[in-house]
């Protein structure tokens, strides 16, 4: 919708799209990295271009955070163990993350993002949505814009990345992913309803492998069979998830893109220069965790109801416990007190830990929009129930 201001010239009003804004019918762009991690090593080190590779730790208990295409041919894939990646390609070529590296890239592409929307809603390092529907440059269709964001990514990064164009965020996520890698996809708003009900529901985001084992027992593989269940028949099985899951049955979605997303929690960890295992010490540092963090919390006045303690181990895997009060943490005392209940829990660890983080989350009055969208590197999968 265009109207004409006093200077006659035509332009995208900011924020009333009228009926179409109304119906969540927006102009919007998924960007997604491809492959992100390993290809950026195989940027850096050209030898690795068109060799599996992977990202992550090939230790026993290692865990693979990216895959190369061409190690995703062998089945390889991310969140698998290195040991089993191993097992389905032997002559996979591990790399240890350099998250500096990421980072910088992840700058780089958000300042593109930056040049034709102010409207960018980073998911990840990797991924955001952009709503284009105001074209502030007068580029003349989202599809273009995209055209040109990904362009801009290869010359200046070295990279590809896949868009999905699309009337809104959830269909715009799921089109980036369908001619991944260095691909585009387009989906219309008159062929929305018939590309999700095509769909696997565990592809859906937001739906996590437990969430589409749920949804599986209940007879729901794809887009289609989703749409045959009521919304009370959803909000009895889904909770939170229903009224989000019964729209997108049918290509729906209003959630706004959200360029300054509500804080959603207040935290801060610690590296250690020695890998820690003792627990005397392991609770001493916790209590500097504590006050460094509980300064942080005063400072933002955040409340909030849940503790959530990380340990990250020397091989990169990463253990967390949290524990939930009915009502927000109290004060200083009852924060430690909670963090060391819950490192309770752990000790004697089985191995030692390089890393210790302690977070209040669930706060109060900044409940984030259904599906809860990880905003921290790395994404992991998502998973609602
Ligand atoms: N990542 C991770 N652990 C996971 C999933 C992802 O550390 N379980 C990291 C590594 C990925 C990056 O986040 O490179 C981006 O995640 P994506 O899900 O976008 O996956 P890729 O970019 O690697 O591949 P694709 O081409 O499928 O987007
Ligand atoms: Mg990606």
């Amino acid at each position: 919708m265009s109207r004409r201001d006093e200077a006659g010239e035509a332009h995208d009003s900011e924020d009333g799209d009228g009926e179409a804004g109304a119906l969540g019918l927006r102009k919007i762009i998924h960007v997604d990295m491809d492959a992100f991690f390993a290809s950026v090593e195989q940027r850096d080190e050209p030898d690795l271009r068109g060799r599996p590779v992977a990202v992550g730790f090939a230790g026993e208990r290692g865990v693979v955070a990216a895959a190369s295409y061409e190690a995703r041919a062998f089945g390889v894939r991310s969140a698998m163990a290195s040991a089993k990646a191993l097992r389905l390609c032997p002559e996979l070529i591990f790399r240890k993350p350099r998250f500096d590296v990421y980072r910088e890239v992840s700058r780089q592409i958000r300042a593109i993002f930056l040049d034709y929307t102010p409207h960018v809603e980073p998911l990840s390092l990797d991924e955001a949505y952009l709503d284009v529907t105001a074209d502030m440059r007068g580029i003349g269709s989202a599809t273009r814009i995209a055209e040109l964001i990904r362009a801009r990514i290869r010359a200046e990064t070295g990279l590809t990345a896949s868009a999905g164009v699309s009337y809104n965020k959830f269909i715009a996520k799921l089109a980036s992913d369908q001619n991944k890698p260095d691909g585009l996809c387009v989906i219309r708003p008159s062929e929305g309803a018939a590309f999700v009900a095509g769909l696997p529901v565990k592809r859906f985001h937001g739906v996590g492998p437990k969430g589409a084992e749920k949804l599986a027992a209940l007879g729901i593989h794809t887009g289609a069979d989703l749409r045959t269940h009521d919304l009370a028949s959803l909000r009895a099985h889904c909770g939170s998830l229903a009224d989000y899951l019964y729209r997108a049955a049918r290509g729906i979605d209003l959630r706004q893109v959200r360029a300054d997303r509500p804080r959603k929690s207040v935290g801060g960890e610690r590296t250690f220069h020695h890998d820690i295992s003792s627990g005397p010490t392991l609770r001493e540092t916790l209590d500097t965790i504590v006050e460094i963090v509980w300064g942080r919390i005063e400072q933002a006045r955040a409340q909030g109801r849940t503790v959530t303690l990380k340990l990250r181990h020397s091989d990169f895997t990463t253990l967390t416990r949290a524990r939930s009060l009915p009502r927000a943490v109290a004060d200083k005392a009852e924060f430690a007190g909670l963090g060391h209940a819950l490192l309770g829990e752990l000790l004697p660890l089985p191995q030692p830990v390089r890393l210790m983080g302690l977070t209040l989350s669930s706060l109060i009055g900044e409940e984030p929009d259904k599906p809860e969208i990880s905003a921290a590197e790395p994404a992991g999968q998502l998973s609602l129930w």
